[in-house]
């Protein structure tokens, strides 16, 4: 049986979660935020997501994944962005998939999820991976329609895709992840990349992610570059909802 079709009969079940990843800002040390990342558990082992989403991408049906993880993401929303003293909500990353780009249903389907959630667009970040850009009409008014509901775009994977420098001119995004690749360059390799990098989306006004930040070196040189946000192991892993929930308020 194809993988798509189990997991499609999987969907629905607790077997598919959402996991949180917690995003901090380095100048405080707060957390600010999470990335939203799907688990399937299947066979008493988590699937890689990589591969599922890929086999539901080449399957076609990946945009029933996504309503699924909007549908989670809406009933975590409240707990996930509440902080406690009137401060402002945190942000929730949504990775949404290059076919949901192809069409304007998820337009609707991120309006529903304002509804429901009843909080701010800015409080949403959704994130598509820079494979996914590599062509069509379709994509870059989706986008635009995206960031005119008030969510932030933010692009995934930045530097390890196919497409070269122009998608930056020709998509407007709001905020570039910095792929794990080059921050484990920090210490072991050359800085060259990620600098370029840094430099590049600075001069287009871009906010950064930096993903993966393992260590406290990495965490210093990334600061010290200018890049706001970083997740990775060195403050925490993905975590189920409720664990998510108990560290509310968490300073690294
Ligand atoms: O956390 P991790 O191994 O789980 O995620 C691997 C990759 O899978 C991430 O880079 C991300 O792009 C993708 N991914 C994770 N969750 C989702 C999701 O809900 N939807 C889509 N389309 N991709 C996801
Ligand atoms: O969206 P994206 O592919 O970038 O998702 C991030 C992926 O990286 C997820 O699979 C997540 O579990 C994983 N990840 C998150 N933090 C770290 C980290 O510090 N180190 C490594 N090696 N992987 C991480
Ligand atoms: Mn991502
Ligand atoms: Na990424």
């Amino acid at each position: 049986e194809p993988m798509a079709t189990e997991l499609l009969r999987a969907i629905n079940t607790p077997a598919v979660s959402l996991y949180y990843q917690p995003i901090v800002d380095l100048n405080s040390g707060a957390r600010v935020g999470a990335e939203a990342l799907i688990r399937w558990e299947r066979e008493g082992k988590f699937e890689s997501p990589e591969r599922f989403i890929l086999a539901a991408e080449t399957a076609g049906v990946v945009t029933r994944v996504t309503q699924r993880v909007l549908q989670m993401a809406a009933d975590d929303a409240a707990f996930v962005t509440h902080c406690d003293h009137g401060a402002r909500p945190q942000h929730l990353s949504i990775n949404i998939s290059v076919q949901d780009l192809q069409s304007t249903e998820i337009i609707s389907e991120l309006r529903k999820l304002m509804v429901k959630t009843n909080l701010p667009a800015s409080c949403f970040w959704i994130e598509i991976t820079e494979r996914a850009l590599l062509e069509g009409a379709t994509t870059s008014e989706v986008l635009a329609a995206i960031r005119a509901l008030g969510m932030k775009v933010a692009l995934d994977d930045f530097g390890t895709g196919y497409s070269c420098l122009s998608v930056l001119t020709e998509f407007k995004f709001d905020i570039l992840k910095i792929d794990r690749v080059f921050v484990s360059q920090i210490e072991t390799g050359s800085t060259l990349m990620i600098e370029h990098i840094i430099k590049l989306g600075q001069s287009l006004g871009l906010e950064f992610v930096a993903e993966g930040v393992e260590t406290t070196a990495q965490r210093d040189f990334l600061r010290d570059m200018g890049v706001r946000y970083a997740q990775g192991w060195l403050y925490s892993r993905p975590l189920p909802v409720m664990s998510y929930i108990s560290e509310r308020g968490k300073y690294y």
